[in-house]
């Protein structure tokens, strides 16, 4: 079978001016930040993703998180009407790489719209309403995919995917505090603890879990799952409120 392919985006110096509300925003380290994404790199190769890189943008602190510029469904890439000003520009620099591979849609204003807020699970499309993504965004989405849309409000956190992830098959990762876990009846659900929240956030590629280093307890339970957690330093990311999913585009090797 073909491999995947994840788009991804080095740090650049901006990088310390990153939108954040986390309170170690302050002691962002550039140079850290990019061993640690050197590191999340060779992570998805060992997990046999292809790798494309964009251009690293100055004038975009938040560049790096290249998954919220976009969301690829079957047959097509939707280009997201990012809310934050700052990031707005951000999706000028993928666009070219991403047609590449896909047809590209557009979704029109008023409607907002991060990746960061939408989860495949293979039958269902999850979305977070949120601080970032509108109902007119949801309602723009259901109209194009191809796939039942079903919006779950995200009741703390920034996007859907900070505290919801897919691990393949009906297996979720939930963090109960940002997301009633109720709304996925038909999966089964491991649940973060409160002092493992920012694990929620985890990448599946084949049996391999990318997830941040340091949370035991989620690490064990995604091995009793039969994966395999590989765990990578995040500490810069999180400081810019970013996640292990957020640093990369992934292509599936046959987009869902
Ligand atoms: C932001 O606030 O937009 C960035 N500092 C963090 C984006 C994280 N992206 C994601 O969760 N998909």
């Amino acid at each position: 079978m073909a491999n995947p392919t994840a788009i991804v985006r080095a740090p650049g110096k901006t990088f310390a001016q990153a939108i954040s509300g986390h309170p170690e925003a302050e002691s962002i380290d550039f140079d850290l930040a990019k061993i640690q994404h050197k590191a999340y790199v060779q992570a998805l190769q060992s997990a046999d993703t292809k790798i494309t890189f964009l251009e690293t943008i100055e004038s975009h602190p938040d560049g790096v998180f290249v998954e919220d510029t976009s969301v690829i469904l079957k047959n097509r890439a939707l280009i997201c009407p990012m809310k934050e000003t700052s990031r707005q520009g951000e999706t000028d620099s993928v666009v070219p790489v991403l047609k590449k591979y896909l047809p590209l849609e557009y979704l029109d204003p008023p409607a907002t719209l991060d990746g960061g807020d939408v989860l495949d699970t293979g039958e269902i499309i999850f979305i977070g309403l949120s601080e970032r993504t509108n109902s007119e965004g949801i309602d723009a989405l259901s109209t194009i995919s191809s796939k039942p849309v079903v919006a779950i409000e995200v009741l703390q956190g920034l996007h859907l995917k900070t505290a919801v992830s897919f691990l393949g098959g009906k297996l979720l990762i939930v963090d109960p505090l940002s997301v009633d876990p109720k709304h996925f009846p038909d999966f089964d659900i491991i649940l973060v603890q409160e002092d493992e929240r920012y694990a929620a956030n985890c990448l599946t590629i084949w049996h391999k879990v990318l997830m941040p280093a340091g949370f035991p307890h989620l690490a064990t339970q995604i091995r009793n799952h039969g994966l395999q957690p590989v765990e990578l330093e995040m500490s810069e990311f999180e400081k810019a409120d970013g996640g292990i999913t957020c640093l990369s585009l992934i292509i599936p090797a046959t987009p869902a």
